[in-house]
């Protein structure tokens, strides 16, 4: 596995075969029915216990943590449609022209325990979407209950990566890893929820100068590195950028405990410098264009993450503020998001 490194593209005197017109991502109040109306809808997300917790329609998918504010808009992924939708062998599926979406929910209690659901889930996943005609994994959420639970290499987050390893290695994806987010939600249900957005054609993983590659974390983070890129580059031709699960890490090591606000600008400044590598002009990142999600692991902090992000994006940055938890137990907040939706 090498370190992506940016590349500038050559000029090209016409539009690229490989170009797929943008995702579209938005937070929107508007009721779930009418949503999945749309022929363009590819999948729609609720968050909490206010969100109806499941739909007949295999597009919508509800994750279990609790927006700040009680309520939450759903996100909605818009595609060139129309879109075909179904169940099938356990994976919900949903497919335009361009982009498919997919979920799976796997019972730990089925696999003996997170470590074995973790590796049966991973093997599905990278099965199915080798299979199908989005071969090229972008993105993936991993959401699980109890992340920080257990000490040292027995804590539910690492027993997580030793089974996506062990999923991963019989066949892996089909690039480099895709960007990714792993959250702990407190729902007390034992079931591993993992969704992911794959493509006609390959993105572009991107590094962070500021940060180790996850994927070569030293053993004092676990037995098995988490297997993800900080970033990837969507395969458009105006720049798309998928963010990573991104904290307060420099270098691998996790600064500024027990400072909220420090680890928010520590944040800012990894997602800052991702989003450079990845080609994104410094007055394009995190601006109107993007959509982000701050997850937060204590409630009194949530007042100072929306004044703190208000201070330092631009007005029209469209957040969802999601009470989680981080999977190392000292970090208080992560970002991810989309730049260029
Ligand atoms: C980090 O930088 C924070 O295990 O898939 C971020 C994004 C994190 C994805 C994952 C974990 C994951 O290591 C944690």
């Amino acid at each position: 596995m090498s370190i992506a490194t940016p590349h500038i593209p050559a000029a090209t005197p016409h539009a690229h075969a490989a170009e797929l017109p943008p995702l579209r991502v938005a937070y929107e109040s508007t009721p779930l029915d009418a949503i999945l109306a749309g022929a363009d809808v590819l999948a729609v997300f609720g968050f909490g216990t206010h969100a109806p917790a499941a739909h007949a329609d295999p597009r919508y998918l509800r994750v279990n943590l609790e927006p700040a504010d009680g309520e939450a808009p759903f996100e909605v992924w818009r595609v060139r449609g129309p879109v075909r939708a179904e169940r099938r062998d356990g994976i919900a599926w949903a497919e335009g022209d361009d982009y498919a979406y997919g979920a799976i929910e796997v019972d730990e209690s089925a696999h003996g325990d997170v470590e074995g659901a973790a590796e049966f889930a991973y093997r599905c996943l990278v099965d199915a979407i080798a299979a199908s005609a989005k071969p090229h994994t972008l993105r993936i959420w991993n959401y699980l209950d109890a992340i920080n639970l257990g000490a040292g290499d027995a804590e539910r987050y690492r027993r997580f990566c030793v089974g996506r390893a062990a999923g991963l290695a019989a066949q892996g994806f089909a690039d480099d890893y895709p960007a990714a987010t792993g959250i702990g939600v407190r729902d007390g249900r034992r079931v591993l929820q993992i969704y992911w957005l794959a493509a006609r054609t390959p993105g572009t993983a991107f590094e962070n100068p500021r940060q180790v590659s996850a994927w070569r974390y030293p053993r004092q983070y676990g037995i098995k590195a988490p297997t993800f890129a900080r970033a990837m580059r969507a395969p458009t031709q105006q720049v798309q950028v998928y963010i990573s699960g991104t904290a307060a890490i420099v270098g691998h090591v996790s600064h500024h405990h027990d400072d909220f606000a420090k680890q928010l600008d520590e944040t800012l400044a990894n997602i800052d410098s991702v989003l450079a590598a990845a080609q994104v002009a410094a007055a394009a990142r995190l601006d109107a264009g993007a959509a982000l999600k701050a997850y937060v692991r204590r409630a009194e902090d949530l007042d100072a993450a929306r004044r703190l992000l208000g201070e330092k994006l631009p007005a029209q940055t469209p957040t969802l503020f999601l009470l989680g938890d981080i999977c190392r137990s000292e970090l208080l907040v992560e970002i991810d998001g989309i730049q260029g939706a």
